[in-house]
Protein backbone atom coordinates (compact mmCIF):
# COMPACT_ATOMS: atom_id res chain seq x y z
CA UNK A 1 0.00 0.00 0.00
CA UNK A 2 2.86 2.88 0.81
CA UNK A 3 4.19 1.92 -2.66
CA UNK A 4 1.14 1.98 -3.99
CA UNK A 5 0.30 5.91 -2.34
CA UNK A 6 3.94 7.04 -3.11
CA UNK A 7 3.50 6.38 -6.92
CA UNK A 8 0.43 8.74 -6.31
CA UNK A 9 2.73 11.27 -5.50
CA UNK A 10 1.08 11.27 -1.62
CA UNK A 11 4.18 9.41 -0.12
CA UNK A 12 5.27 12.74 2.44
CA UNK A 13 1.11 12.75 3.25
CA UNK A 14 1.34 9.27 4.05
CA UNK A 15 4.50 10.36 6.11
CA UNK A 16 2.77 12.68 7.82
CA UNK A 17 -0.39 10.65 8.83
CA UNK A 18 2.09 7.89 10.19
CA UNK A 19 3.74 9.90 11.90
CA UNK A 20 0.52 11.70 13.36
CA UNK A 21 1.61 15.12 12.29
CA UNK A 22 -1.36 18.03 11.16
CA UNK A 23 -1.78 18.20 7.49
CA UNK A 24 -1.39 21.71 5.88
CA UNK A 25 -4.19 23.23 3.70
CA UNK A 26 -1.54 22.90 0.77
CA UNK A 27 -1.39 18.88 1.57
CA UNK A 28 -5.38 18.97 2.13
CA UNK A 29 -5.91 20.83 -1.51
CA UNK A 30 -3.80 17.94 -3.18
CA UNK A 31 -6.09 15.44 -1.58
CA UNK A 32 -8.82 16.79 -3.38
CA UNK A 33 -7.04 16.86 -6.51
CA UNK A 34 -5.96 13.46 -6.28
CA UNK A 35 -8.40 11.37 -8.31
CA UNK A 36 -7.30 8.05 -7.08
CA UNK A 37 -9.88 7.67 -4.25
CA UNK A 38 -8.41 4.11 -3.17
CA UNK A 39 -5.20 5.90 -2.13
CA UNK A 40 -7.49 8.57 -0.56
CA UNK A 41 -9.00 5.70 1.10
CA UNK A 42 -6.17 3.61 2.00
CA UNK A 43 -4.58 7.00 3.51
CA UNK A 44 -8.22 8.12 5.60
CA UNK A 45 -8.44 4.40 7.10
CA UNK A 46 -5.41 4.64 8.94
CA UNK A 47 -6.42 7.84 11.07
CA UNK A 48 -10.07 5.90 11.04
CA UNK A 49 -8.72 2.61 12.81
CA UNK A 50 -6.25 4.92 14.95
CA UNK A 51 -9.25 6.96 16.24
CA UNK A 52 -11.87 4.10 16.66
CA UNK A 53 -10.13 0.13 15.59
CA UNK A 54 -12.95 -1.28 13.54
CA UNK A 55 -15.92 0.29 15.45
CA UNK A 56 -18.73 1.63 13.38
CA UNK A 57 -21.12 3.60 15.24
CA UNK A 58 -25.63 3.86 14.90
CA UNK A 59 -27.93 4.91 17.49
CA UNK A 60 -31.36 4.82 18.06
CA UNK A 61 -32.83 8.26 17.06
CA UNK A 62 -35.94 10.44 16.16
CA UNK A 63 -35.64 13.37 14.21
CA UNK A 64 -38.58 16.31 14.96
CA UNK A 65 -38.40 19.13 12.84
CA UNK A 66 -41.00 21.08 14.45
CA UNK A 67 -41.81 23.98 12.30
CA UNK A 68 -40.25 24.99 8.50
CA UNK A 69 -41.07 28.56 8.97
CA UNK A 70 -37.61 30.63 8.46
CA UNK A 71 -36.69 34.23 8.09
CA UNK A 72 -33.64 32.87 6.51
CA UNK A 73 -34.94 31.23 3.34
CA UNK A 74 -31.21 30.19 2.32
CA UNK A 75 -30.93 29.30 -1.88
CA UNK A 76 -30.11 25.82 -0.70
CA UNK A 77 -33.05 25.01 1.05
CA UNK A 78 -36.33 23.34 0.58
CA UNK A 79 -37.54 23.21 3.86
CA UNK A 80 -37.52 26.67 4.87
CA UNK A 81 -40.55 29.12 4.22
CA UNK A 82 -42.21 31.96 4.82
CA UNK A 83 -44.99 31.94 7.27
CA UNK A 84 -47.60 32.33 4.85
CA UNK A 85 -46.42 29.81 2.49
CA UNK A 86 -48.92 26.90 1.99
CA UNK A 87 -46.33 24.14 3.07
CA UNK A 88 -45.58 26.55 5.97
CA UNK A 89 -46.01 24.27 9.17
CA UNK A 90 -45.66 24.81 13.16
CA UNK A 91 -45.82 21.88 15.31
CA UNK A 92 -47.41 23.15 19.12
CA UNK A 93 -45.72 21.14 22.08
CA UNK A 94 -48.47 18.94 22.16
CA UNK A 95 -47.74 17.55 18.34
CA UNK A 96 -44.00 17.33 18.99
CA UNK A 97 -45.21 15.13 22.48
CA UNK A 98 -47.67 13.45 20.63
CA UNK A 99 -44.80 12.19 17.75
CA UNK A 100 -42.43 11.42 20.71
CA UNK A 101 -45.58 9.16 21.97
CA UNK A 102 -45.80 7.55 18.70
CA UNK A 103 -42.04 5.72 19.37
CA UNK A 104 -42.58 5.22 23.03
CA UNK A 105 -42.21 1.19 22.10
CA UNK A 106 -39.09 1.38 20.37
CA UNK A 107 -35.60 1.41 22.13
CA UNK A 108 -34.99 5.37 20.83
CA UNK A 109 -31.95 6.80 23.27
CA UNK A 110 -32.03 10.33 21.06
CA UNK A 111 -34.58 13.31 19.98
CA UNK A 112 -33.03 15.19 17.48
CA UNK A 113 -34.85 18.53 16.48
CA UNK A 114 -34.26 21.39 14.46
CA UNK A 115 -36.57 23.53 13.03
CA UNK A 116 -36.17 27.05 10.62
CA UNK A 117 -35.33 30.26 12.30
CA UNK A 118 -39.18 31.32 13.25
CA UNK A 119 -39.95 34.81 13.32
CA UNK A 120 -41.51 35.08 16.92
CA UNK A 121 -42.20 32.07 19.05
CA UNK A 122 -40.87 32.88 21.70
CA UNK A 123 -37.94 30.84 24.12
CA UNK A 124 -41.08 29.94 26.33
CA UNK A 125 -42.26 27.07 23.46
CA UNK A 126 -38.51 25.94 22.84
CA UNK A 127 -38.51 25.31 26.73
CA UNK A 128 -41.61 23.94 26.87
CA UNK A 129 -40.55 21.50 24.02
CA UNK A 130 -38.23 20.54 25.63
CA UNK A 131 -39.34 19.90 29.29
CA UNK A 132 -42.05 18.13 27.72
CA UNK A 133 -40.80 15.88 25.64
CA UNK A 134 -38.82 14.94 28.89
CA UNK A 135 -42.34 14.22 30.52
CA UNK A 136 -43.45 11.71 28.12
CA UNK A 137 -39.48 9.71 27.44
CA UNK A 138 -37.49 11.08 30.67
CA UNK A 139 -34.26 9.35 30.02
CA UNK A 140 -34.13 10.27 25.58
CA UNK A 141 -31.26 12.72 25.24
CA UNK A 142 -32.29 15.49 23.47
CA UNK A 143 -29.70 16.77 20.66
CA UNK A 144 -31.57 20.01 19.97
CA UNK A 145 -31.32 23.25 17.52
CA UNK A 146 -28.41 24.12 15.71
CA UNK A 147 -26.01 27.02 16.48
CA UNK A 148 -28.29 28.88 14.02
CA UNK A 149 -31.51 28.72 15.74
CA UNK A 150 -29.95 29.52 18.63
CA UNK A 151 -28.81 32.68 18.15
CA UNK A 152 -32.50 32.85 16.91
CA UNK A 153 -34.11 32.66 20.29
CA UNK A 154 -31.61 34.97 21.72
CA UNK A 155 -32.28 37.52 19.40
CA UNK A 156 -36.46 37.05 19.81
CA UNK A 157 -36.41 36.79 23.42
CA UNK A 158 -33.62 39.81 24.20
CA UNK A 159 -31.19 37.19 25.90
CA UNK A 160 -27.66 36.69 25.48
CA UNK A 161 -26.53 33.52 23.85
CA UNK A 162 -25.34 32.19 26.89
CA UNK A 163 -28.07 33.19 28.72
CA UNK A 164 -30.19 31.21 26.45
CA UNK A 165 -28.09 28.26 26.02
CA UNK A 166 -28.27 28.27 30.03
CA UNK A 167 -32.25 28.05 30.24
CA UNK A 168 -32.12 25.35 27.26
CA UNK A 169 -29.95 23.17 29.34
CA UNK A 170 -32.00 24.00 32.58
CA UNK A 171 -35.15 22.68 30.47
CA UNK A 172 -33.48 19.48 29.12
CA UNK A 173 -30.99 20.05 26.38
CA UNK A 174 -27.86 17.63 26.07
CA UNK A 175 -26.22 19.00 22.99
CA UNK A 176 -26.31 21.15 19.55
CA UNK A 177 -26.05 19.35 16.41
CA UNK A 178 -24.00 20.22 13.21
CA UNK A 179 -26.76 22.14 11.05
CA UNK A 180 -26.47 25.56 9.95
CA UNK A 181 -22.84 25.94 9.57
CA UNK A 182 -23.25 25.46 5.61
CA UNK A 183 -19.50 26.66 4.48
CA UNK A 184 -18.33 29.27 6.77
CA UNK A 185 -17.18 31.51 4.16
CA UNK A 186 -18.68 35.10 3.50
CA UNK A 187 -18.34 34.77 -0.16
CA UNK A 188 -20.55 31.55 0.01
CA UNK A 189 -22.83 33.07 2.67
CA UNK A 190 -23.17 36.21 0.62
CA UNK A 191 -24.80 34.51 -2.48
CA UNK A 192 -26.25 31.62 -0.79
CA UNK A 193 -27.49 32.51 2.64
CA UNK A 194 -27.33 36.26 3.12
CA UNK A 195 -29.76 36.85 6.04
CA UNK A 196 -28.04 33.61 8.08
CA UNK A 197 -25.89 34.17 11.11
CA UNK A 198 -22.37 34.44 9.67
CA UNK A 199 -19.57 31.81 10.24
CA UNK A 200 -18.00 33.52 13.10
CA UNK A 201 -21.29 33.94 14.52
CA UNK A 202 -21.68 30.10 14.32
CA UNK A 203 -18.51 28.97 15.91
CA UNK A 204 -19.27 31.71 18.64
CA UNK A 205 -22.34 30.00 19.59
CA UNK A 206 -20.55 26.45 19.38
CA UNK A 207 -17.73 28.04 21.49
CA UNK A 208 -20.27 29.58 24.11
CA UNK A 209 -22.03 26.38 24.25
CA UNK A 210 -18.41 23.83 24.68
CA UNK A 211 -17.53 26.33 27.90
CA UNK A 212 -21.04 25.41 29.18
CA UNK A 213 -19.94 21.98 28.86
CA UNK A 214 -22.14 21.10 26.05
CA UNK A 215 -20.69 18.94 23.28
CA UNK A 216 -21.63 19.69 19.29
CA UNK A 217 -21.20 18.59 16.22
CA UNK A 218 -20.17 20.50 12.44
CA UNK A 219 -21.39 20.07 9.44
CA UNK A 220 -19.85 20.91 5.78
CA UNK A 221 -23.09 21.59 2.64
CA UNK A 222 -20.65 20.73 -0.23
CA UNK A 223 -21.61 19.92 -3.90
CA UNK A 224 -22.99 24.17 -4.65
CA UNK A 225 -20.43 26.63 -5.89
CA UNK A 226 -17.91 26.62 -3.20
CA UNK A 227 -14.30 25.68 -3.79
CA UNK A 228 -12.06 23.14 -2.38
CA UNK A 229 -10.09 26.12 -1.00
CA UNK A 230 -13.48 27.32 0.93
CA UNK A 231 -14.09 23.52 1.84
CA UNK A 232 -10.38 23.51 3.45
CA UNK A 233 -10.80 27.06 5.19
CA UNK A 234 -13.69 25.67 7.01
CA UNK A 235 -12.31 22.70 8.32
CA UNK A 236 -9.71 24.88 9.41
CA UNK A 237 -11.54 27.09 11.13
CA UNK A 238 -13.25 24.24 12.64
CA UNK A 239 -9.82 22.55 13.09
CA UNK A 240 -8.64 25.18 15.15
CA UNK A 241 -11.73 26.35 17.34
CA UNK A 242 -11.65 21.94 18.37
CA UNK A 243 -8.25 22.59 19.51
CA UNK A 244 -9.47 25.35 21.85
CA UNK A 245 -12.63 23.97 23.15
CA UNK A 246 -12.48 20.14 22.28
CA UNK A 247 -16.14 20.11 22.48
CA UNK A 248 -17.03 18.60 18.72
CA UNK A 249 -17.67 15.18 19.12
CA UNK A 250 -18.52 14.43 14.72
CA UNK A 251 -17.86 15.88 11.80
CA UNK A 252 -20.80 15.31 9.27
CA UNK A 253 -19.82 16.78 5.41
CA UNK A 254 -23.51 17.11 3.55
CA UNK A 255 -24.50 16.32 -0.13
CA UNK A 256 -25.88 19.18 -1.64
CA UNK A 257 -29.30 17.82 -2.65
CA UNK A 258 -30.77 20.55 -5.10
CA UNK A 259 -34.28 19.56 -6.21
CA UNK A 260 -36.82 22.06 -5.16
CA UNK A 261 -34.50 24.68 -3.81
CA UNK A 262 -33.12 27.83 -5.74
CA UNK A 263 -30.54 25.97 -7.39
CA UNK A 264 -32.33 22.93 -9.25
CA UNK A 265 -30.34 23.36 -11.92
CA UNK A 266 -26.72 22.18 -9.85
CA UNK A 267 -26.35 18.16 -10.36
CA UNK A 268 -26.54 16.00 -7.75
CA UNK A 269 -23.03 15.14 -6.01
CA UNK A 270 -21.25 12.33 -7.25
CA UNK A 271 -19.74 9.24 -5.22
CA UNK A 272 -16.19 10.38 -5.97
CA UNK A 273 -17.20 13.81 -4.18
CA UNK A 274 -19.19 12.00 -1.24
CA UNK A 275 -16.33 9.84 -0.28
CA UNK A 276 -13.36 12.54 -1.41
CA UNK A 277 -15.05 14.44 1.44
CA UNK A 278 -15.79 11.81 4.00
CA UNK A 279 -11.96 11.02 3.33
CA UNK A 280 -10.18 14.74 3.29
CA UNK A 281 -12.49 15.57 6.02
CA UNK A 282 -10.78 12.37 8.75
CA UNK A 283 -7.64 13.36 7.25
CA UNK A 284 -7.54 16.78 8.06
CA UNK A 285 -9.72 16.78 11.02
CA UNK A 286 -7.26 14.95 13.06
CA UNK A 287 -9.06 16.30 16.70
CA UNK A 288 -11.97 15.02 15.07
CA UNK A 289 -12.79 11.89 17.13
CA UNK A 290 -15.72 11.15 14.41
CA UNK A 291 -16.81 11.20 10.83
CA UNK A 292 -20.43 10.32 9.96
CA UNK A 293 -21.21 9.22 7.31
CA UNK A 294 -25.40 10.53 7.54
CA UNK A 295 -26.58 8.10 5.23
CA UNK A 296 -30.24 10.26 4.83
CA UNK A 297 -27.79 12.60 2.42
CA UNK A 298 -25.50 9.96 0.97
CA UNK A 299 -28.03 7.52 0.42
CA UNK A 300 -27.95 4.08 2.12
CA UNK A 301 -25.32 2.40 0.09
CA UNK A 302 -22.63 5.29 -0.57
CA UNK A 303 -22.59 5.36 3.47
CA UNK A 304 -21.94 1.96 3.88
CA UNK A 305 -18.75 2.50 1.42
CA UNK A 306 -17.99 5.83 3.45
CA UNK A 307 -17.14 3.34 6.44
CA UNK A 308 -13.28 2.19 4.33
CA UNK A 309 -12.90 5.92 3.49
CA UNK A 310 -12.62 7.28 7.35
CA UNK A 311 -16.26 7.85 8.61
CA UNK A 312 -16.29 5.30 11.62
CA UNK A 313 -20.67 6.52 12.38
CA UNK A 314 -23.75 6.57 10.06
CA UNK A 315 -26.07 8.33 12.19
CA UNK A 316 -29.55 6.30 13.63
CA UNK A 317 -32.75 5.37 12.74
CA UNK A 318 -34.02 8.51 11.72
CA UNK A 319 -37.93 8.10 11.82
CA UNK A 320 -39.07 10.85 9.83
CA UNK A 321 -36.92 13.65 8.18
CA UNK A 322 -37.93 16.32 6.17
CA UNK A 323 -35.37 18.73 5.31
CA UNK A 324 -33.46 16.30 2.70
CA UNK A 325 -37.03 15.08 1.96
CA UNK A 326 -38.65 17.78 0.79
CA UNK A 327 -35.67 18.85 -1.56
CA UNK A 328 -36.49 15.10 -3.00
CA UNK A 329 -33.53 12.96 -1.37
CA UNK A 330 -34.62 9.66 -2.88
CA UNK A 331 -33.75 7.76 0.39
CA UNK A 332 -35.97 6.53 2.71
CA UNK A 333 -37.86 8.25 5.65
CA UNK A 334 -36.13 5.01 8.54
CA UNK A 335 -33.45 2.45 8.80
CA UNK A 336 -34.41 -0.07 10.95
CA UNK A 337 -31.15 -1.44 13.29
CA UNK A 338 -31.46 -4.37 11.57
CA UNK A 339 -30.50 -2.62 8.58
CA UNK A 340 -27.97 -0.56 10.01
CA UNK A 341 -26.08 -3.46 11.84
CA UNK A 342 -26.44 -5.60 8.13
CA UNK A 343 -24.84 -2.23 6.43
CA UNK A 344 -21.80 -2.45 9.01
CA UNK A 345 -21.33 -5.75 9.15
CA UNK A 346 -20.72 -6.35 5.51
CA UNK A 347 -18.25 -3.01 5.43
CA UNK A 348 -16.33 -5.50 7.71
CA UNK A 349 -16.57 -3.29 10.76
CA UNK A 350 -18.26 -4.10 14.22
CA UNK A 351 -21.55 -2.61 14.80
CA UNK A 352 -21.69 -0.69 18.10
CA UNK A 353 -24.71 1.10 19.07
CA UNK A 354 -24.00 4.34 20.99
CA UNK A 355 -25.16 6.97 22.94
CA UNK A 356 -25.71 10.54 21.91
CA UNK A 357 -22.21 11.25 23.54
CA UNK A 358 -20.82 7.90 22.39
CA UNK A 359 -20.88 5.98 24.88
CA UNK A 360 -21.10 2.32 23.68
CA UNK A 361 -24.91 0.61 24.28
CA UNK A 362 -23.91 -2.22 23.03
CA UNK A 363 -21.94 -4.07 20.57
CA UNK A 364 -23.54 -6.38 18.05
O1 LIG B 1 -28.42 22.89 8.54
C1 LIG B 1 -30.40 22.14 4.12
C2 LIG B 1 -28.50 21.13 5.47
C3 LIG B 1 -28.72 20.67 7.68
C4 LIG B 1 -30.17 21.04 2.30
O2 LIG B 1 -25.43 16.89 14.10
C5 LIG B 1 -29.23 20.57 3.20
O3 LIG B 1 -25.54 14.75 14.06
C6 LIG B 1 -28.47 19.07 1.65
O4 LIG B 1 -27.30 19.38 10.16
N1 LIG B 1 -29.34 19.50 0.71
C7 LIG B 1 -29.57 19.93 8.72
N2 LIG B 1 -28.37 19.59 2.89
C8 LIG B 1 -29.10 18.51 8.92
C9 LIG B 1 -27.96 18.41 9.87
C10 LIG B 1 -27.61 17.12 10.51
C11 LIG B 1 -28.05 15.94 9.96
C12 LIG B 1 -27.72 14.75 10.58
C13 LIG B 1 -26.99 14.71 11.74
C14 LIG B 1 -26.56 15.90 12.28
C15 LIG B 1 -25.80 15.86 13.57
C16 LIG B 1 -26.85 17.11 11.67
O5 LIG B 1 -29.02 20.21 6.41
C17 LIG B 1 -28.95 22.14 7.55
C18 LIG B 1 -28.28 22.42 6.23
O6 LIG B 1 -26.89 22.57 6.40
N3 LIG B 1 -29.38 21.29 4.31
N4 LIG B 1 -30.90 22.01 2.89
C19 LIG B 1 -30.22 20.48 0.99
N5 LIG B 1 -31.08 20.90 0.09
Amino acid sequence: MEKYIKQRGLGDIHQKVLNEERLSVEDGRRLYECNDLLALGALADIVRVRKNGDNAYFNYNQHINYSNICINLCKFCAFGCKKEAGIAWEMSVDDVKKKIREHLDEPITEVHIVGGCHPDLPLEYYLDMLRGIKEVRPDVHLIAFTCVEIANFAKVSGNSVQKTLELLIDAGLGSIPGGGAEVFSPRIRQILCEKKLSGDGWIEVAKTAHRLGLKSNATMLYGHIETIDERLEHMDVLRRTQDETGGFMSFIPLAFHSRNTQMSEIAATTGVTDLKNIAVSRLFLDNFPHIKAYWVMLGAKVAQIALSFGADDMDGTVKEETITHMADGDTCQALGHKTLIRLIREAGRIPVERDTLYNVLKTF
